[in-house]
Order: structure tokens, then C-alpha cells, then sequence
């Protein structure tokens, strides 16, 4: 669900520098919900509390731009389980959640670990504790919007939204559902995965990125890669720039350079000037139905959020 997306007028600006200070805030949050919980309430029991700071700071920039953005008031983004504590931290800040719930991560009653429907407090579309789940049950919304678009004529309206950890790409289900012709024919679905390389406490040995973005592709679904944002592009044009982009990325090893990629499915109807530029700060969503147009990515300093059709 978007912040006031009725309210935003069509041609509304987005103010990058604004953005970037909501992010901040974002990434802030999120890091001291999990901290509060680990390190400064009391835990007589001794039991470990968890949650994943690391795996919420590598979706911090995506979710602030899609919420704060991007996202109309008729879309669902189902959030990867780890990244539940950016999704409170938004809310918080949306005023959709109490303060003294930030103190409050895994406690009984608090925070649920994973983003949960039905009982966590502020407003969640999706429950995706069981990883896998939360990539497949957009599509399974896509469709019953069909249904009930075209059995009971109903307007249904809004795009479905999967936000995916990339250890999660590991779940059988996906891939029954990615192969699945319907699937691939869902223009108002968007999945962004997060290619963080994390996967609980471990670190993904190998990412395999060219291996998956050709399994996508094989079944009929288009793949767009998001790597480097504007800081390290304008690096790029100055002297020398071009060295840097030969350079290895640092940390993963050859061939497994963490990546952010875009996974929709080829809309309905032929796709109409799609042309999208990879950005790190954020994945925009697809546009609704066949009318697909380019995510959000690479934007300039400031540009114009357009009017979306909506249609089931
Ligand atoms: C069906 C199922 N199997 C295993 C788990 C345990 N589990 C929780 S998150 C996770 C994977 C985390 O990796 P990733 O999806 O890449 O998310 P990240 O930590 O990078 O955010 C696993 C295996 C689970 N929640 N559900
Ligand atoms: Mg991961």
C-alpha cells in the first residue's frame, strides 16, 4: 500500500534529495528496531532474539523509493521476510504504527519476525514467513483479480508487487510458478530480487546470477539487471572513470557480483517502449497491464512520477 498515492497529483516531482533523506530515516529505523531488540531490552532468558540487519540495509533504498514514490494506493508488495523491519520502519514514519511497537521486534506481542497479516499491528499485504511464499502469492493475487475482473465485471486495479531474497529463488514453488505460461503473461506483476548474497547467517558462495536470469528468460519473463547508482556512475565520466567500471566489483568472487535484478513478466499485450536504465536506488514497479512501462530506474535529479492506467 502507497502513502497518499490518491492525493498525488499526476505530474507530481520526485525530490531525490528528499528521498535520500527518507532513507536515511528508513535505513535508521529499521537497524535500531533490530538493535533494541538484540541489545538494549532486557532479555532475562538469555534466549537469542535475532533479526537481520544486514539483509534490511540492502532493501532500504528499494522500499523507500517504491513507498514513498512510486507505489498507488491499490498495490501490494509482499516484503522478503528479513527485510520486515524496513517495512515497520516505513510504516512508523507513514504514521501506520505506534512508536512503542519499535521496541518491540519478536517480543510476545510486538514485531512479528517476519511480516505477518494477521498479526503484526501496521498494515502488511502479504504474510511471507515461509520463504517462497511471498514471491508466489502476488501472482496468485494477479490472477484472482482476473477472475473477478472478468467473471463479476469488477474494476480491480493495482499492481502486485514481490520483493525476494535471493536465497529464496532456492524454493521449488518458485520456479513451478515462474514456468507456469500464466505466469509469464501477468503484465501487472513485478518481482525485485535482492541480490545481497546473504542468505540467514551465511554467506551465497554463488550467485549464479547469469545462470537465473536465463531461467526467467527461458520462461518468458523480462529480466533487467540493477547495479550501479548515480554516485557511482557520475564516477564513471570523470578521468580514469572507465577503470573503475572494468574493475571487479569488491567482495563476491568472479562472476557472482551481487546484483539487484527486475523479474516481470512479459505483459499480456506486446510491451510498448519499454526501455529501462539500471539505477541501484530503486526498482520502480511496472506499470499495471499491458501498457508496461520502465521501472523507475536511473532516475535524473528530479523527474516526473507519470499517471499509471489501472485495470485488472
Ligand atoms: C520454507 C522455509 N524454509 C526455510 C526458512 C528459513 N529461512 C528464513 S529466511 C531464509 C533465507 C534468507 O535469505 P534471503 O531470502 O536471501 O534473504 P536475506 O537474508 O538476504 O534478506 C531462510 C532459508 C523459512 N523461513 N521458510
Ligand atoms: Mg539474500
Amino acid at each position: 500500500m502507497s502513502i497518499a498515492a490518491k492525493e498525488r497529483p499526476a505530474d507530481a516531482t520526485v525530490d531525490l534529495d528528499v528521498l535520500e533523506r527518507v532513507e536515511r530515516r528508513v535505513l535508521w529505523l529499521a537497524m535500531a528496531i533490530v538493535h533494541h531488540a538484540n541489545r538494549v531490552r532486557p532479555n532475562p532468558s538469555g534466549v537469542k532474539v535475532g533479526g537481520h540487519q544486514a539483509s534490511s540495509a540492502s532493501m532500504a533504498s528499494i522500499m523507500t523509493a517504491l513507498w514513498f514514490a512510486h507505489l498507488e494506493a491499490n498495490d501490494q508488495v509482499s516484503v522478503k521476510p528479513h527485510a520486515s523491519p524496513v517495512l515497520h520502519a516505513i510504516n512508523y514514519l507513514l504514521g501506520r504504527l505506534e512508536p512503542r511497537y519499535l521496541t518491540a521486534l519478536r517480543e510476545l506481542g510486538g514485531l512479528q519476525s517476519y511480516p505477518s497479516r494477521t498479526k503484526d499491528p501496521d498494515p502488511v499485504d502479504y504474510s511471507t514467513g515461509s520463504v517462497g511464499l511471498g514471491a508466489t502469492a502476488p501472482l496468485w493475487g494477479a490472477i484472482a483479480g482476473r477472475i473477478v475482473h472478468e467473471r463479476l465485471g469488477a474494476q480491480v486495479s493495482g499492481r502486485q508487487i514481490a520483493l525476494i531474497g535471493d536465497a529464496e529463488l532456492d524454493e521449488g514453488a518458485i520456479w513451478e510458478a515462474v514456468a507456469d505460461p500464466m505466469c509469464a503473461r501477468l503484465g501487472e506483476v513485478l518481482w525485485v530480487v535482492d541480490l545481497n548474497r546473504q542468505s540467514l547467517d551465511r554467506v551465497v558462495p554463488d550467485m549464479a546470477y547469469g545462470r537465473l536470469k536465463g531461467m526467467f528468460e527461458a520462461a518468458g519473463w523480462q529480466v533487467i539487471t540493477v547495479k550501479y547508482a548515480r554516485h557511482l556512475q557520475a564516477l564513471f565520466e570523470r578521468p580514469g572513470g572507465q577503470a573503475l567500471r572494468r574493475a571487479p566489483a569488491p567482495g563476491p568472487p568472479a562472476g557472482a557480483h551481487p546484483r539487484r535484478q527486475v523479474h516481470r513478466p512479459v505483459p499480456r499485450r506486446a510491451a510498448r517502449g519499454t526501455a529501462v536504465r539500471g539505477h541501484h536506488r530503486g526498482a520502480g514497479p511496472a506499470a499495471p497491464g499491458a501498457g508496461a512501462r520502465a521501472a523507475a530506474a536511473g532516475p535524473p535529479r528530479r523527474r516526473t512520477a507519470r499517471p499509471r492506467r489501472c485495470r485488472a
